[in-house]
């Protein structure tokens, strides 16, 4: 079976969370890799009630942050379902996710924008993009300044000139690039290398699921381009459907995609994959077999979760009672929570993954004026009374191990009930940092 040997490779990437359909980038300024993902429910098995995206980062390849949860359907109003594949951009100093969505009360594929100023986001959605119909899958491709949006599902595949709000096309560069494109059926993503565009994309060749991963070859941006054939072929584990993007970091091309293996071969829940991409002295890609060394041989991936307190329901989580300060320096992300006054004022935020499984629990904290009462509560189940020790900096408490289950977690620190205490708790962050059966 594929998921045998898993603990010790570097595919899937993520062993914690299904993930899907990875968009992977270098931002200016920023010596991360960042890989932005959709997200499968555990036991689903079809991508129908798929809700929310994901935000990744590493330096070295094998210790990946998962920044939670970074924009759910709940957050966009005019859409009600199908949280399917989704690109990122850096723009104007402001970083963008462009996702697709149904459309509330339409039931048709919308192109969504949403816009953070930090890599991580949690993103805020702006609306959907004019011009674009049945946007599915959609992928962002900025040239020189100009964006450029690729997308399609059914066999089709469009692209055309985005105006500079990122929300419209301009009408008259519009191309349909379908029969350029021997086999496509979805998921185009666009990168650029010594002055030619690679449109790589799913197809499927005649009536034959599952799909395999094309490429085709332009001297523009909006083709036309000239169909090369497919790199990615039938592999053992893999899912329905493929889809993935390349991106080049520390010197290497690296293409990501999705198979089945974290599942054990159920093919439509997924988990994203990388190896290196290289090309022939023509400029051909050179087919990538799926390996499960993936980008190193050595080391297996390891993940953290790392949930910042501030972000509150834009991340799946809640501030009740309590609020966002900046006021005590060294936080990370944009502040703390602060002003547990009350019983149950509380923060809570979402872990999600894959399997039931063991976490290191951790939380970074100050409580400058005194040591502070509180409880910490993980779902329903593993209830903990704990006295912050006093701390003018924020400092990071490890709680050892605690256990999570498949889906959604609920980590909530409050104030149970009336203890007085010296200090006023301030939390910056929490994380949950995955531990294998061998380090038990
Ligand atoms: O993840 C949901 C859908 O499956 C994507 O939008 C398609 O590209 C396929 O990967």
């Amino acid at each position: 079976m594929i998921s045998m040997g898993i603990a010790q490779a570097q595919n899937p990437i993520f062993t914690h969370l299904y993930t899907a359909d990875p968009s992977p980038h270098v931002w200016p300024e920023d010596e991360r890799l960042w890989v932005y993902t959709t997200r499968d429910e555990p036991g689903s098995n079809n991508h129908y009630g798929m809700t929310d995206y994901h935000a990744f980062s590493t330096t070295d390849m094998v210790n990946w942050t998962d920044h939670g949860r970074i924009l759910h359907l709940d957050n966009v109003d005019w859409a009600e379902s199908h949280a399917w594949a989704m690109d990122a951009a850096y723009y104007r100093g402001q970083y963008y996710i462009i996702y697709c969505m149904k459309e509330a009360g339409i039931g048709l594929f919308r192109t969504g924008v949403a816009r953070s100023d930090v890599p991580e986001g949690p993103f805020t959605d702006l609306g959907y993009v004019k011009g674009v119909e049945f946007g599915q899958d959609p992928a962002i491709f900025i040239d020189e300044g100009t964006p450029y949006l690729f997308w399609g599902h059914d066999r089709k595949c469009f692209a055309a000139e985005l105006n500079e709000d990122l929300m419209s096309i301009k009408p008259e560069t519009y191309v349909e690039l379908t029969s350029q494109l021997t086999h496509v059926f979805e998921g185009p993503w666009v990168h650029k290398r010594q002055d030619k565009y690679y449109l790589t994309y799913p197809g499927l060749t005649p009536r034959r699921w599952p799909e395999k991963m094309f490429y085709a070859v332009a001297d523009q941006p909006l083709g036309p381009y000239d169909y090369k054939g497919v790199f990615i072929d039938d592999f053992e584990g893999q899912s329905g459907t493929n889809h993935g993007g390349t991106v080049t970091y520390k010197g290497k091309d690296i293409m990501f995609y999705h198979s089945a293996w974290l599942s054990g071969g159920l093919s439509e829940t997924r988990s994203v994959m990388a190896d290196y991409l290289e090309y022939d002295k023509k400029g051909n890609i050179i087919p990538i077999v799926p390996s499960k060394e993936g980008l190193g041989k050595a080391k297996r991936t390891k993940t953290t979760i790392h949930l910042e307190a501030e972000n509150g329901f834009a991340a799946g989580g809640e501030l009740y009672n309590v609020f966002v300060y900046t006021w005590i320096k060294g936080y990370s992300g944009k502040g703390y929570v602060t002003n547990f006054d009350n019983p149950y004022d509380h923060v809570t935020m979402l872990a999600q993954v894959a399997k039931p499984a063991k976490y290191r629990f951790k939380v970074r904290y100050a409580s400058p004026d005194g040591e502070s009462n509180h409880d910490i509560l993980i779902n329903s189940h593993q209830y903990r009374e704990f006295k912050f020790p006093q701390s003018t900096a924020f400092t990071t408490i490890d709680f050892g191990i605690v256990e999570l289950k498949a889906g959604d977690n609920q980590v909530r620190i409050f104030k149970r009930n009336w203890k007085p205490s010296e200090g006023q708790l301030a939390i910056d962050y929490i994380e949950l940092e995955q531990v294998f059966e061998d380090e038990q």
